[in-house]
């Protein structure tokens, strides 16, 4: 692995003008290498973006996910729009083929050509095959957030061309159609947002935002002996997440396995229900770039515009805590709020009908020291709180640093008119890479790399960020 903490810390001034010759000092200077001008460091992500490239999809890593992951489709097709806008369809549409009938889109596509054990856990603990309305090729049963419709409209921008508006076309039922499974089969409390059944759902695993609901979820972590993980083989066991996480991640897949993948009376029982700020600024945010698609291929934006403002009234109305100024996660099985601080929480800032109020707050959280958004960063943008004691600088999703949740941010940061601070975090971002290469995530304080070192999120959305 490469995921020593390494002694060089990123100067996250290094990016838009400063990813020239002192970018180059201090990359080689920390010997880990990414290259330091514009265009070496586009070089370096596209063939991380080619190396990863599997017949129809892109792997996150060869390594540690050899499968297609479904928001990881959606990132590597915004950056693959730069250079192989052909590409980001075929990733979009082989991810949307294994669409279930109900609508869900899996979170992950298996690679049938892998031997068993390729990753843990696979298709045999998963057992899709007989539940009806399951595609041809084996998939998990969970989705991830749905930031699909947003990916192809930004690919479209990208590369406006008829191949592109007739992809466009294509996905669009099939956007609608996830759409209409998280609102019509996922709204739990019935309060137009989209509850999470497992934390794999909500793309980051094992934040300290799902702490207290997965305490609640009855397992040991010795059944792990009988099982074999694949990701410790792979990364520091130190910087993945603990074997009590996994005990718990398993019990819940067999839970909803065993309950046939139904959404029907999940709050009978099922261990773990929440609704998670990320994911349900993901769905609105969908809506939103599904009035703009719909507009492009000859449909009625109006009904998309209409469930966009309900999805928004509906955050501020359950997720957002006025005391905190920031959006937190609602465990079902309490009705509280939970607590922590995470970037969950600052993802509504891509809504672009988000009150100012509370726009306005979000940036205050931003930019405080806990999460330390500046128009010159002097560290990069963690995932948690860094000044809450539990922060964990090498594990995971509890601290280090990520491209997608900056890309987010950012992005809400460009939404809501703060382009200085968009542009430190842009910067503090390419600066990630420079100093490390294409990782899957940071150190929050030294910005060494962690994880797997050419992950494809990473390569893409620096395409993205470098294009900008
Ligand atoms: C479980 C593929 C995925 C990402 C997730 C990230 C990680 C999987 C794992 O990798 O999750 O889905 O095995 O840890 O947390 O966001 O989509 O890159």
């Amino acid at each position: 692995m490469t995921a020593d903490a390494g002694p060089t810390r990123v100067d996250a001034t290094a990016g838009v003008d400063g990813i020239g010759d002192a970018g180059a000092t201090r990359a080689e200077a920390a010997g880990t290498g990414g290259p330091a001008d514009p265009a070496g460091l586009r070089r370096l992500a596209v063939d991380t973006l080619d190396a990863n490239w599997e017949h129809d999809h892109t792997v996150p890593s060869r390594t540690l996910y050899p499968h297609q992951w479904s928001w990881d489709s959606a990132f590597i097709a915004i950056g693959l729009a730069h250079v192989r806008p052909d590409r980001a369809w075929r990733e979009l549409a082989s991810l949307f083929r294994a669409q279930w009938a109900d609508g869900r889109v899996p979170h992950i596509v298996f690679n049938p050509a892998l031997r068993v054990g390729a990753y843990f856990p696979g298709p045999e603990m998963w057992g899709t095959a007989d539940v009806p309305g399951t595609p041809a090729v084996a998939t998990s049963g969970l989705v991830q957030p749905p930031v699909h419709a947003l990916a192809a409209l930004l690919a479209y921008r990208r590369a406006p061309d008829t191949t592109g508006l007739a992809a466009l076309r294509r996905l669009y039922p099939a956007l609608v159609a996830q759409q209409r499974y998280l609102a019509d089969r996922r709204d739990v409390a019935g309060d137009g947002l989209v509850c999470i059944v497992h934390p794999w759902e909500s793309g980051l695993d094992n934040s300290p935002a799902w702490d207290d609901p997965m305490a609640a979820v009855p397992a040991e972590a010795a059944v792990m002996s009988a099982y074999r993980r694949h990701d410790t083989t792979h990364a520091d066991a130190a910087h993945r997440p603990t074997d009590l996480d996994y005990a718990r991640y398993l019990a819940i897949v067999a839970a909803y396995r065993d309950h046939g993948y139904s959404d029907r009376e999940l709050s009978a029982g099922h261990p773990f229900l929440v609704e998670c700020p990320l994911f349900n600024a993901a769905f609105g945010a969908a809506e939103h770039a599904l009035a703009e698609i719909a507009t492009l291929v000859g449909g009625d934006p109006g009904p998309h515009r209409d469930r966009a403002a309900r999805i928004t009234e509906a955050l501020l109305r359950r997720l957002y805590a006025p005391n905190a100024g920031t959006f937190q996660p609602r465990d079902l099985r309490t009705d509280r709020l939970v607590s922590a601080r995470t970037v969950l929480g600052l993802a509504p800032l891509i809504l672009p009908d988000l009150p100012t109020r509370q726009a306005d707050a979000l940036v205050v959280e931003a930019r405080s020291a806990r999460f330390g958004v500046a128009r010159r960063m002097d560290r990069p943008l963690p995932t948690y709180d860094r000044t809450a004691p539990d922060f964990e600088p090498l594990r995971y999703w509890r601290g280090p640093s990520w491209l997608n949740t900056g890309w987010l941010v950012r992005h809400g940061l460009l939404t809501h008119g703060h382009p200085d601070l968009a542009a430190g975090l842009r910067r503090s971002m390419i600066g990630l890479v420079t100093q490390a290469g294409c990782h899957e995530y940071f150190h929050p304080d030294t910005g060494a790399g962690l994880g797997s070192p050419a992950f494809s999120w990473t390569a893409a959305l620096l395409l993205d960020l470098l294009a900008d």
